[in-house]
């Protein structure tokens, strides 16, 4: 039997990584594309690398960026996967606010050049796209699901509700099979070294080996519906198996705040941490000293405060549920930066 293709956009990510491997294990051919860089980028995925004198080869990376259309045209319309996942994004909230136009250009703009680009293939292309809870942003309802107005409070979020649309509308005007993921936060070992959960698990690690003094954090009282990004990636593989295109929220459907995240880590790393003062005043304090603090910088000019995902369409459609606990999660975390450290 001929083997499915995939193209993944944003294959060096975090979810990239994880959906590369979990592809290959079902006996795709990958294409996976990355963007140029004056250092490498590659090495969540250097454990799968395959050069051009690899016989049988199935994992191919090709150089394209979200910003040009010509690279993403060429490459799917030469390689003419069955499945699209559209993973590439400038994906930090924060970062979007220094970058608005760019973010703009990646994250809104990049997903309908990959449409135009599938729409004008006469093969049915399967098209992903990675969706966020980002867009429930000032939430309108709790908890969110499908049905859920959006209200972004970023231009990361504000981008993404153009790339929904964008997707819903190609599904609608031109027969494409095209979804949205609706994925609340996902974390993993490999997640990017400034997102809080690793931000925080990394520095913690180090304040307790002595490596590191201090850590320096924004909003301690936000929420969020945090999962692992191996249940993520499967749940997007099943979106693209289905009879109709439906786009559906996946989450764990369990809320936590950034303050709760470092109780369970301290715990884990035995650090008996005392909390004083409030709001941006708060401090962690281990042993007499000060070891984590606020400060401005971190905190953004408009917060998403809540977020909490129903999942129960996609458990419904896909029979799909999260397997990882946020202990679960923090152990495997911990233990990767622990390892590192050693
Ligand atoms: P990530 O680790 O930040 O990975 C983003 C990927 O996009 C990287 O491979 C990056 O390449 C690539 N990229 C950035 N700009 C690009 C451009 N101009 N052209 C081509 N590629 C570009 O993000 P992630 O956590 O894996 O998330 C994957 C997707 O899901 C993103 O679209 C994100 O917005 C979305 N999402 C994430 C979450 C979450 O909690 N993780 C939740 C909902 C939705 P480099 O490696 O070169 O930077
Ligand atoms: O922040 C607060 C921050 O940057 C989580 C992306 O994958 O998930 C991610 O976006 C919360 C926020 O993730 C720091 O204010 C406090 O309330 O880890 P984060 P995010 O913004 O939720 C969504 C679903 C995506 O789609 C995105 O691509 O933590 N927070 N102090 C902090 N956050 C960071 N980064 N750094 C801090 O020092």
């Amino acid at each position: 039997m001929k083997k499915k293709t995939a193209i993944i956009f944003g294959v060096t990510g975090q979810d990239g990584s994880y959906l590369a491997k979990l592809l290959l294990n079902k006996k795709y051919v990958v294409h996976g594309v990355i963007r140029k860089s004056s250092s490498i980028n590659t090495n969540r995925i250097d454990d799968i690398y395959q050069d051009n004198f690899k016989k049988k080869r199935v994992f191919y990376l090709h150089y394209g960026d979200l910003t040009d259309s010509s690279s993403i045209k060429t490459l799917i319309h030469k390689y003419k996967p069955d499945e699209i996942y559209n993973l590439a994004a400038q994906s930090h909230v924060k970062v979007s606010f220094d970058v608005p136009e760019y973010t703009a250009d990646v994250d809104a703009l990049g997903t309908l050049r990959i449409l135009e680009a599938i729409k004008d293939i006469k093969k049915k292309i399967r098209f992903y796209q990675a969706s966020t809870s980002e867009m429930f942003g000032k939430v309108r309802e709790i908890p969110q699901n499908e049905n859920t107005p959006f209200y972004p409070r970023s231009p990361y979020g504000v981008s993404k509700v153009f790339s929904y649309w964008m997707t819903v509308n190609y599904r609608e005007a031109y027969n494409i099979y095209a979804v949205n993921g609706i994925l609340f936060n996902h974390e993993s070992p490999v997640r990017g070294d400034t997102f809080v959960t690793k931000k925080i698990i990394k520095a913690l690690c180090k304040i307790k080996y002595g490596f590191q003094k201090k850590l320096y954090l924004g909003n301690l009282e936000a929420k969020r519906d945090w999962g692992h990004a191996r249940d993520y990636v499967y749940a997007m593989w099943l979106m693209l198996k289905q009879k109709t295109p439906t786009d559906l929220v996946i989450a764990t459907n369990k809320t936590y705040s950034v303050k709760y995240f470092i109780n369970r880590v301290c715990k884990f790393l035995n650090l008996k941490i005392k909390w004083k003062g409030k709001g941006i005043k708060t401090k962690a304090i281990f042993n007499g000293k000060v070891i984590i603090e606020c400060h401005k910088n971190y905190y953004r000019p408009s917060e998403v405060d809540k977020l909490l995902g129903d999942y129960s369409k996609a458990k419904k459609l896909l029979k799909w549920k999260p397997t990882t606990s946020l202990d679960q999660l923090i152990i495997e975390m911990i233990d990767y930066e622990l390892k590192l450290l050693k």
